[in-house]
């Protein structure tokens, strides 16, 4: 089944969001494997936004991403990667659709709430520089042959 990585950026924990955004990927549907709070070392976020070093925001990004804690998740469904980036909505909050969470919860592209990986590629990349492979939690839900056929 795809994984993909999902955080909840340091303005949404500052903002109380924490709750609402992981309801909406367990209503869902999708199945969390992993999950902390921590605040990022600037070693972690710069590997993490690697493809954007030399770009105009990315030393701004790097400030906003270590300003406070976030959540780090790891999500397991059909089609993960895909279908939380739909539900996140555009990297720009104020292209992004309404009802999704940036276009529900967010107004900046410098503040935009959340990440998600863009490929399954990406999100392997991404998991390890957050989560251990023994902290991803095998388990079972009893409600799967509900969520998927
Ligand atoms: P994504 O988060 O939707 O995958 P990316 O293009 O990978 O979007 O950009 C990573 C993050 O960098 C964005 O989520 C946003 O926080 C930040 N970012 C991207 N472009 C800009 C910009 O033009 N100004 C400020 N921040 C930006």
């Amino acid at each position: 089944m795809e994984r993909t990585y999902l955080m909840i950026k340091p303005d949404a924990v500052q903002r109380g969001l924490i709750g609402e955004i992981v309801s909406r990927f367990e209503k869902k549907g999708f199945k969390l494997v992993a999950m902390k709070f921590l605040r990022l070392t600037k070693e972690m976020a710069e590997k993490h936004y690697a493809e954007h070093v030399g770009k105009p925001f990315f030393a701004g990004l790097v400030e906003y991403i270590i300003s406070g804690p976030v959540v780090a998740m790891c999500w397991e469904g059909k089609d993960v990667v895909t279908v939380s980036r739909e539900m996140m909505g555009a990297t720009n909050p104020a292209k992004a659709a309404p009802g999704t969470i940036r276009g529900t919860f967010a107004v900046d592209i410098g503040r935009n709430v959340i990440h998600g990986s863009d490929s399954p590629e990406s999100a392997e990349r991404e998991l390890a520089i957050y989560f251990d492979s023994c902290e991803f939690v095998e388990w079972d839900r009893s409600v799967q042959a509900w969520i998927v056929e």
